[in-house]
């Protein structure tokens, strides 16, 4: 066994360290292509800046009432919303009544391209979720059932502020790895693990050249 994944898995400071676009199985169906989107990060973050113009960051409320402390927009055919009817995918935004943002193409590519690396040929997103944590924000566990094909993956790019991502089994009291996930990363969740509860820990305080005081997460579906 080599100590490269015992590392990621323990001690996130010495990730960078590691060749990038290294492949590594978290699980069967879901590889983490470490650093993948390093290289395309700034324009990535770039590509973002027009979205959120138009469809600017919010605080979407549960079923259940409360308010989540990641801040949300989305880009694509579709997006992802919550509130106190439920949580869906819909082609408008809420908040101003017009449609989602498109979703550019070079982050079209870039998930279409990780998919394949995956064993994902011809991954086509519709949505794409953009989330953003700042220091304390944590995502709790849960599943990712608002898809109709769950056949297809999904892919999450991580930029900014390195974070502990929960990945438990398909029970909710199934006990959870915590996998570092640091800026640049790509994970293809598909298959077996598509229906896995998962979460993200309490961010950390911390400073990113590129992001400052927060870690964005994209997260790329085939929702319809
Ligand atoms: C494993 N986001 O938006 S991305 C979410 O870092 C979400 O923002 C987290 O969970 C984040 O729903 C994690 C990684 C991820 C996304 C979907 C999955 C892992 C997954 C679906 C099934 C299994
Ligand atoms: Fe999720």
């Amino acid at each position: 066994m080599s100590s490269r994944p015992r590392s990621r898995r323990q001690d996130p400071r010495t990730q960078s360290l590691l060749p990038r676009a290294a492949r590594e199985r978290i699980a069967e169906d879901a590889v983490l292509l470490a650093g993948a989107a390093s290289a395309d990060a700034p324009a990535l973050l770039a590509a973002l800046q027009p979205v959120i113009a138009q469809a600017p960051w919010r605080h979407m409320v549960t079923p259940g009432g409360l308010t989540m402390s990641v801040a949300m927009t989305n880009c694509g055919h579709v997006g992802w919303v919550s509130d106190r009817r439920g949580y869906r995918y819909d082609s408008v935004d809420p908040d101003s009544g017009r449609p989602w943002p498109g979703m550019p193409a070079l982050l079209q590519r870039l998930a279409a391209r990780a998919a394949a690396m995956a064993g994902f040929a011809g991954f086509k997103p519709d949505a794409c979720l953009v989330n953003r944590y700042a220091p304390g924000t944590r995502l709790s566990l849960h599943q990712d059932r608002n898809e109709l094909d769950l056949s297809a993956p999904v892919v999450s790019v991580s930029l900014g502020l390195p974070a502990v991502f929960l990945f438990g089994g398909l029970r909710r009291a199934d006990p959870a790895q915590r996998i570092a996930l640091l800026h640049g990363d790509v994970v293809v969740w598909g298959g077996r693990q598509r229906l896995a509860f998962h979460g993200v820990t309490a961010l950390a305080d911390g400073e990113h050249p590129l992001t400052g005081a927060c870690r964005i997460n994209l997260t790329f579906r085939k929702a319809l």
